[in-house]
């Protein structure tokens, strides 16, 4: 996989594309020719690799994504966006983790509907997939995180090459049978939490069959992130997507 390691801790590959702060076009960028329809399935070589991670508010996406980091972030030319509704807690929270560069880390506000960012206008998301790929050559995976939203949030294909949908076992365990197309069509559900299980009278047996039985033979990873900070398993789906 990546020729290199021990990248991440602020050099660039000295490319001066600058820190890409802002939404600047490329130099090359002509107002009077329509910019390309970004929803066209991009060619999937010399681009990094993209992974959206959704579910409901506070299930666990960005200590998901700080775990993925911690995990992945030696071995992997990797990068994160997020996404909140009006701040730029996420991200914030990830740089003051320092699992990651500060610049490999880019955040989008996305007003008030966090599914129609990652869904139905993904341009300010691919913006800021595009920025992250100029500054960083050779970017081989970009973790994308939704803003917490409900059931039925997920990416455009366009957008996330595969996805993460992620509850918890504070919802209660009907979570999974109540479905909707998080539950039911992202490559990987993860239920989250399982530590807190039995302090919130969540039966995960239940859970974990019931996941099953909505998504067919689509896997399931339940985790606490208490218990494996790295998030081990999911980590090893992440690689098994990228050999693909
Ligand atoms: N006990 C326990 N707490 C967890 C676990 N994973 C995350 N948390 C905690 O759950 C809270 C919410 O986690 P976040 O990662 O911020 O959740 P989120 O889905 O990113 O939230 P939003 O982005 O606001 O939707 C935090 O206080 C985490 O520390 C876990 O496995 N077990
Ligand atoms: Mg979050």
């Amino acid at each position: 996989m990546p020729a290199e390691t021990g990248h991440g801790h602020g050099h660039d590959h000295g490319h001066g594309h600058g820190h890409g702060h802002g939404h600047v076009h490329p130099v090359n960028f002509d107002p009077t020719v329509a910019e390309p329809d970004h929803h066209d399935a991009a060619p999937t070589h010399g681009r990094a690799y993209r992974i959206g991670i959704g579910g409901p508010v506070g299930s666990g996406k960005t200590a998901l994504v700080a775990a993925l980091c911690r995990a992945l972030g030696d071995e992997l030319n990797l990068a994160v966006v997020t996404n909140d509704i009006y701040t730029t807690e996420d991200a914030d929270f990830l740089r003051k983790a320092g699992v990651l560069a500060v610049d490999r880390i880019e955040a989008v506000q996305t007003g008030a509907c966090p599914h129609t960012a990652i869904r139905d206008d993904i341009t300010a998301n691919l913006d800021a997939v595009e920025r992250l790929e100029e500054r960083f050559p050779g970017l081989e995976l970009v973790i994308i995180e939704s803003g917490g939203d409900n059931l039925t949030a997920v990416f455009s294909r366009g957008l996330a090459d595969s996805q993460v949908f992620v509850v918890d076992v504070a919802g209660g365990d009907k979570v999974p049978r109540k479905g909707g197309p998080g539950v039911t069509t992202a490559d990987l559900l993860v239920i989250n939490k399982v530590d807190i299980a039995q302090l919130v009278g969540a039966d995960l047996t239940v859970m974990v069959s019931d996941a099953h039985r909505m998504r067919g033979d689509l896997p399931v990873i339940s985790q606490s992130l208490v218990d494996t900070p790295d998030a081990p398993a999911v980590a090893a789906w992440v690689r098994a997507q990228l050999a693909k």
